[in-house]
């Protein structure tokens, strides 16, 4: 059985998590906290950071949610696609951008909340990830602009990405206006979550142990 490594809040475990269960295929959830000394990401993944899929042999193991969402679709061609069919390269093309800007409103979140905790905030450094944030979720109001999904009008990889770092928002983010500011972002959103396999996962905060350093 595959293991994954998760953390309850992180939008890019969610995004593994969303696609097996789409998928139907069946895994060991390990909860960890990435930041924390007891985590076993390092063993795995030198970069140390999660989610690391942790393949049947229990020895190796893939990394990085974008190279592991590739992996799961290619390892295993019975399951439910997340990508539009192969002849329409333009669309497959499509959901992979939107998982790059998805993906990249995230990183700048990320640095955001550590931003927020040192004792000096550079508030120059804060504008500048805030700019891509908002930026980026302009890019996606757009794209989803009077529809469920933002591609071929099917489930897919632009959704379990641009729904995970929506979902993230919500929980790490709540002070963000950007439902009002886009309210066919948050339809889109709140559309999302009713969905088994978003509701099996809404991301919670975690409490980080060890000093970060
Ligand atoms: N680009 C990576 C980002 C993963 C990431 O930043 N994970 C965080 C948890 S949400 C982590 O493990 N951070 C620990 C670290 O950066 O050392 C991906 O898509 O998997």
């Amino acid at each position: 059985m595959l293991t994954l490594i998760s953390a309850t809040p992180s939008p890019y475990a969610r995004k593994v998590r969303i696609t097996l269960a789409e998928k139907n295929i069946p895994f060991t959830l390990q909860t960890e906290v990435p930041w924390d000394s007891t985590t076993k990401t390092p063993q795995y993944n030198p970069l140390e950071k999660l989610p690391v899929l942790i393949l049947e042999n229990g020895k190796e193991a893939v990394y990085e949610s974008r190279f592991i969402l590739e992996y799961i679709e290619a390892k295993y061609p019975d399951t439910k696609s997340m990508l539009p069919p192969a002849e329409d390269v333009d669309a497959r093309l499509f959901a992979r951008k939107v998982e790059v800007l998805a993906d990249g409103i995230c990183d700048a979140l990320v640095l955001l909340f550590f931003e927020k905790q040192r004792a000096n905030p550079s508030k120059e450094w804060q504008a500048r990830q805030l700019r891509k944030v908002d930026g980026g979720l302009a890019a996606l109001a757009k794209w989803v602009e009077g529809r469920d999904y933002v591609v071929c009008d099917s489930f897919g990889l632009a959704d379990v990405a641009a729904g995970s770092v929506l979902g993230y928002l919500r929980v790490r983010w709540p002070d963000h206006p950007w439902m009002e500011r886009h309210p066919e972002l948050k339809a889109y959103s709140d559309k999302l979550e009713e969905r088994q396999s978003f509701k099996e996962t809404v991301p919670s905060p975690q409490k980080i142990s060890d000093k970060i350093v």
